[in-house]
């Protein structure tokens, strides 16, 4: 393993479900990859001192502080890790920026494109002083994803005419669930869009190589009112003037658009939270001229093939199990056939963020790669809060049987 006695000081803000996965990542990274830094897991910051201690102790930090502004301040930190809420995006990363750390930010970029573009500006001005940024868009650092890239690059799906990408969750479906944070715009920027169909545009333009250019969209809120959270300050909707122990959603559960890419494809993307029964679902499929190749996140360590330039006979979808040691990352790991996980994936982004702010090269993807993927959320919300696409069908003056 690595040789080098040179650190990258790690503070990290947040705790939560991406705290967690990505204190799985900075724990096990040096001890997977030989790099030319060894991540130090410093310091986590959370508001609630009881919480960030706790979390310190069992995500394996040295030390925890409850005011981030302290953890970017210190001479001892190298690298701001930002895994809160996407409110709290711009303002964390902007200051890190500008004391000089390099800054790892989660998806969504920001809540908003204005936050977006602030925040690209600033890591183009920090580049220059060699201050690296990168946003944390995992699925792309799976391995059967990567592959996926090298097979469209490499022409075996020939001229790319169709992307067919679905993220489907069920969370919220109960009308009971909480008013959490994921709920509230003014906390999230949107709902099942940018919180997974981000992750989607993202892994699609990535494979592709191509950008979109144009969507036409639908979003719904399904549950409008849900309970308030229990200790909730600030959200109770009042009724009538009595506090009223529900509030309002202020986001989409669900979004459904279709869109062109630069390069000539057509594309369409759902992202939904009310797709009952599927828990994590995240499906791409890429239909080229010469061939197709489908990832499934339910089975991250395969892909389906199709080369159609095959002999007729012999044609069909095949299934590569991406775990041979030429396959991307998995020369670290296990011999063939010993399957890695969802958590893999941010052991790989920040293998990628470590070799890069080390060796002095842009991580990608950049701030201004996750502004492209800010500048389509915002775009699919106005198409759907416009939509002058949508026709009307007319309706039929009898009942008919359907
Ligand atoms: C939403 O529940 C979520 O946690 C996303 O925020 C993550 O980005 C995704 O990887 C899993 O689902």
């Amino acid at each position: 393993m690595s040789t080098t006695d040179r650190e990258l000081r790690i503070g990290m803000v947040g705790y939560a479900f991406m705290g967690a996965a990505h204190s799985q990542a900075w724990r096990t990274v040096n001890r997977v990859f030989d790099l030319p830094a060894r991540a130090r897991m410093s310091l986590i910051c959370g508001r609630d001192t009881g919480k960030v201690a706790d979390a310190a102790d069992r995500l394996g930090w040295d030390a925890y502080t409850t005011d981030w502004r302290d953890l970017i301040n210190r001479d001892d930190i190298d690298v701001v890790d930002v895994c809160t809420p996407g409110d709290s995006h711009a303002e964390i990363a902007l200051a890190a920026l500008a004391a000089g750390k390099h800054v790892l930010c989660e998806k969504p970029l920001a809540n908003t494109v204005a936050e977006a573009r602030a925040m690209t500006a600033a890591a183009e001005t920090a580049r220059a002083a060699g201050v690296w940024s990168m946003c944390g868009f995992n699925y792309r650092r799976v391995p059967a994803v990567t592959m996926m890239r090298q097979l469209v690059a490499d022409g075996r799906l020939g001229v790319i005419r169709h992307v067919r990408a679905t993220y489907l969750q069920d969370w919220i479906v109960d009308p009971q669930f909480p008013l959490v944070w994921r709920l509230q715009k003014d906390k999230a920027g949107s709902g099942a869009l940018g919180d997974i169909g981000a992750h989607i545009i993202d892994l699609t333009q990535f494979v592709t190589g191509q950008r979109i250019t144009g969507v036409s969209a639908v979003t719904e809120t399904f549950v409008k009112e849900r309970p308030l959270p229990a200790g909730s300050s600030g959200l109770a909707a009042t009724v009538d003037g009595n506090a009223s122990p529900t509030g309002p959603v202020t986001v989409d559960d669900a979004a459904v658009f279709v869109a062109r890419l630069d390069g000539g494809a057509l594309a369409t993307y759902e992202a939904s939270r009310f797709a009952t029964g599927r828990k994590n679902a995240l499906r791409v499929e890429i239909n080229g001229s010469l061939g197709s190749v489908v990832f499934d996140l339910e089975r991250l360590n395969e892909l389906e093939f199709y080369d159609a330039t095959r002999p007729g006979v012999e044609q069909g979808f095949t299934r590569i199990l991406v775990t041979e040691g030429e396959h991307p990352y998995m020369s670290a790991w296990w011999p063939p056939g010993h399957i890695i996980g969802y958590e893999h994936s941010f052991t790989h982004e920040m293998r990628d963020f470590i070799e890069a702010v080390a060796t002095g090269v842009d991580p990608a993807p950049s701030f201004a790669d996750a502004l492209q993927v800010q500048l389509v959320l915002d775009a699919v919300t106005r198409s759907a809060e416009v939509n002058s696409s949508w026709t009307e069908v007319e309706p039929t003056l009898a009942a008919v049987a359907v």
